[in-house]
């Protein structure tokens, strides 16, 4: 139902952000920059709004304000997504800002091998000269960018601009590599565009709610909040071969054999079609590839007694699960890491949107195929990074796209280029090759998140030159850097996010930045000025003209946002889900499809499939445990550079890294709870403290990726569409600290 653009109530002030332009010379003037003063605001003792900086729910909370700084912080009530809840991290957002090891001024590694302070200007003239004079020795496509899910879209935006038009760059990818790749890859074939459908309203709507690879309790706290406020009793079922937090709230788990779920997706569509349980008019109308997947199922090795032997579960429990999805008026089915972190992540992905698509469950409430996103603006870096997509969910292969970017940009379409860039690990494979020269992050910590650390850090040794742009100096990555450039992280600077629905948020300068730190931003603004390409940017003085451009570019896409006119509407709104083409269409939660049109030219959804590929490392003889990585508790953030640094939440999670271990496992191997093991794969080891636990089941072990040494141990290999890796399975071997070590 559409309801009227009614503005929310709002009491907040918009904080001003520094908007003149930036050039060499204002660095001499840091007091007009912003440097060393608190962002101006008419009512300096104010409340205003920010979406929070860590998890994709987008959950808006609300900034006290004393001299215009904000002091404090509360879930924000009349916001749709949290309706004034947060979980521990959006409580503390406001303390890592606080933390001594904030990066406060540029470093260069100098002669000594050691990062020593330098100006700004030392700092912008180091990199473009070395940018420059490795790009001229070995070409452009030597250099190479590796960005984030965590800046605002703008900030993203510019980056992907100024490395691929400014710079000349071909090659650039993110940590939403990592993460959300394989949603992308399996939405575009299946529905033609990278389009989650949902809208957290569905987690209310449900009758059976689907959860496979998703810990949402630790995850996405306020999202299972939502599932809470469900008034419908709904059936909620977890399919997860760990008994997680989120398996132990819910109505039924299932405890399917790790990177089982392909197998299991194809019996239960089976079962649908057998039992007639398949909504034919819909799929008929809708739907395209019925005969083939039916064919491919039925005779396939997709029964129910083999589907049970390969994923370990019941037969009747099978059998449930297919009527449940096959009667149930309302199923929503959701997925997250378990899913698109695998080897074989998209067809899952897509054997779980084949099953919404057999039974007409999408496009109406309590429905869906839906993709639970990462982090805070991993959405938007899917769609205006300008990474592997050309700004706004273009295409750079295609002359059509490169043309209307360039024309909306006012840029000659020629710095557009017409070739795809490498994905994360063809980059790091490039550096391997001596291909890829010089790298820039910003806002990743890949010595620590990236598959099998040895090997990464075997091969930086291979680049000339590593900047590093990060809002604190002691991460792995910037330990290694030739360069730092400190910047100014969330509740320091202006932007938006989009969230897993969809839904453009705004966040705010609340906070001065430490020492000489700039926003990322104004650090974009910086380098082109340096680099000499300022002229592209014009028009980019500010985030929201930077924002105004990109809704220009969506103009027609499946994501149009062009009836958002400013950030004022924004915050009136109480954020805006894409696509928004005219205020007359706004309501304030949408979904997609409720026409049964997908974004393919016949407007058909597709069925994808294809027969399961063995694992790239099973456990053996040798390597006999199965390890799971994941996530560990609501208090821990990825690689801990912010939520390390929080008294409160340090309190929450343990400080040292363990190792989930069945009780039966622990006594074959001598091990008591507390005692020292040792974890080895094929390469590397680390030892960790021993966590017994029913959660996993026997031959399985289980790390948090929390701590630095576990991607030691994680094995190299890819989903061959996403190009995610898959850190969710690979074999090791565990030994009691008193048993001799091989
Ligand atoms: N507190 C906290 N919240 C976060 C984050 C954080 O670091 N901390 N990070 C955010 C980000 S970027 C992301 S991507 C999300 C991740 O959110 P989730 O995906 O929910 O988290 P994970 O713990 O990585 O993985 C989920 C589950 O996948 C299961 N799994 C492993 N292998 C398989 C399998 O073969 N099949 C199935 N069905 N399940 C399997 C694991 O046992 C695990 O319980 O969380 C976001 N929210
Ligand atoms: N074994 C294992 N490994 C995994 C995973 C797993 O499940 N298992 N999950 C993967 C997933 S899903 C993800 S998303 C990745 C996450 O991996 P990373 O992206 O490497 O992890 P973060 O700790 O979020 O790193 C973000 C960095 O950006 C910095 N930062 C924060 N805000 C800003 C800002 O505004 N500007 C700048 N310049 N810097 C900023 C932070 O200080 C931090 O260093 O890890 C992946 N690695
Ligand atoms: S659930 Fe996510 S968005 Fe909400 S407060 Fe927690 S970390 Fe922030
Ligand atoms: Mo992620």
């Amino acid at each position: 139902m559409k309801t009227r653009f009614e503005p929310r109530p709002s009491e907040s002030t918009p904080l001003r952000a520094w908007t003149g332009p930036l050039t060499k010379e204002l660095l001499q003037r840091p007091a007009e920059f912003g440097l060393g003063n608190l962002p101006t605001t008419r009512q300096p003792d104010a409340v205003t709004e920010a979406i929070c900086g860590y998890c994709a729910t987008g959950c808006s909370l609300k900034l006290h304000l004393k001299n215009g700084e904000a002091i404090n912080l509360s879930a924000d009530s009349e916001y749709p997504v949290n309706i004034g809840m947060a979980c521990p991290k959006g409580w503390e957002a406001l303390s890592p800002l606080e933390a001594d090891d904030r990066a406060t001024r540029p470093l260069i590694r100098n002669s000594s091998g050691e990062l020593s302070p330098a100006s700004w200007d030392e700092a912008l003239k180091y990199f473009v000269r070395t940018f420059k004079d490795i790009g001229e020795q070995y070409g452009t496509d030597s250099l190479a960018w590796l960005s984030t899910g965590q800046i605002p879209s703008e900030e993203m935006a510019y980056l992907g601009a100024l490395c691929k038009f400014g710079i000349g760059m071909i090659h650039g990818d993110g940590n939403t590599r990592q993460c959300m790749a394989t949603s992308v890859a399996a939405y575009k074939e299946s529905f033609g565009f990278d389009a989650p459908p949902y809208t957290y309203a569905d987690f209310e709507e449900s009758d059976v709610i689907i959860l496979t690879g998703s810990n949402l309790c630790i995850t996405h706290p306020i999202m299972w909040q939502r599932v809470m406020r469900n008034k419908r009793n709904p059936k909620i079922i977890v399919i997860d071969p760990r008994r997680t937090e989120t398996a132990m709230a819910a109505t039924q788990h299932l405890p399917l054999q790790p990177k089982s779920d392909l197998v299991l997706f194809y019996g239960i569509a089976r079962l649908l079609i057998e039992h007639n349980w398949v909504d034919q008019a819909y799929v008929d109308a809708n739907v395209k590839g019925y005969q083939a997947l039916k064919q491919f199922l039925l005779e396939g090795p997709y029964d129910l007694p083999t589907v049970a032997r390969c994923s370990g579960l019941e037969e009747t429990d099978l059998f449930d699960l297919a009527r449940t999805i096959g009667s149930g008026r309302r199923v929503s089915l959701w997925w997250t890491m378990g899913v698109n972190q695998s080897y074989e992540g998209t067809r899952v992905a897509q054997s779980i949107i084949n099953i919404a698509l057999l039974t007409g469950n999408i496009g109406k409430p309590g429905t869906g195929a839906n993709s639970i996103t990462g982090q805070c603006n991993a959405m938007g870096s899917r769609l205006f990074s300008n990474s592997t997509n050309l700004l706004g969910g273009h295409l750079f292969t295609n002359e059509t796209h490169r043309i209307k970017v360039a024309n909306t940009l006012g840029i000659p379409v020629d710095v557009i280029p017409d070739q795809n860039s490498w994905a994360y690990d063809q980059i790091i494979d490039g550096i391997e090759a001596g291909k890829i020269k010089a790298l820039w992050v910003v806002a990743t910590n890949g010595a620590h998140s990236w598959i099998h650390q040895n090997r990464f850090r075997k091969i930086r040794k291979k680049l000339d030159c590593l900047v590093v742009q990060d809002m604190y100096h002691t991460t792995e990555t910037a330990e290694i850097a030739d360069l730092v450039l400190p910047a100014a992280g969330w509740g320091e600077k202006e932007g938006t996010f989009i969230n897993s629905e969809r839904r453009i948020g705004r966040i705010r300068k609340v906070r001065r930045a430490p020492g000489e730190a700039l926003a990322d931003f104004h650090i974009f603004q910086l380098i082109a000025h340096y680099w000499g390409c300022g002229d592209l940017f014009k028009e980019w003085k500010t985030p929201e003209d930077v924002f105004k451009i990109l809704t220009r570019l969506s103009k027609g896409q499946p994501c149009d946002i062009s009836g958002i006119e400013n950030y004022a509407m924004i915050e009136k709104a109480g954020g805006i889900q894409w696509p928004l083409r005219d205020i007359k269409d706004y309501a304030r939660e949408r979904r997609l499809f409720e026409d049964g049109k997908f974004h393919h030219a016949d407007q058909r959804a597709r069925l994808v499939f294809e027969a399961p590929r063995t694992m790239p490392e099973a456990p053996d003889n040798e390597y006999p445990f199965m390890l799971l990585t994941g996530r560990g508790t609501s208090s821990q953030w990825h690689t801990q550079t912010r939520t390390g640094k929080s008294a409160v939440l340090k309190k929450l999670y343990p400080q040292g890294v363990y190792l989930e271990l069945n009780p039966s496992d622990a006594e074959k191997l001598k091990v008591k709870a507390d005692d020292t093991v040792t974890i080895e794969s094929r390469r590397g080891r680390i030892t960790a403290k021993a966590y017994l636990t029913g959660s996993v089941s026997p031959g399985q072990v289980f790390l948090p990726m929390h701590y630095a040494m576990v991607n030691q141990l994680t094995h190299n290999s890819v989903d061959s569409y996403s190009r995610q890796p898959s850190y969710k399975a690979c074999a090791v071997n565990v030994f009691s600290a008193k048993q001799n070590i091989p």
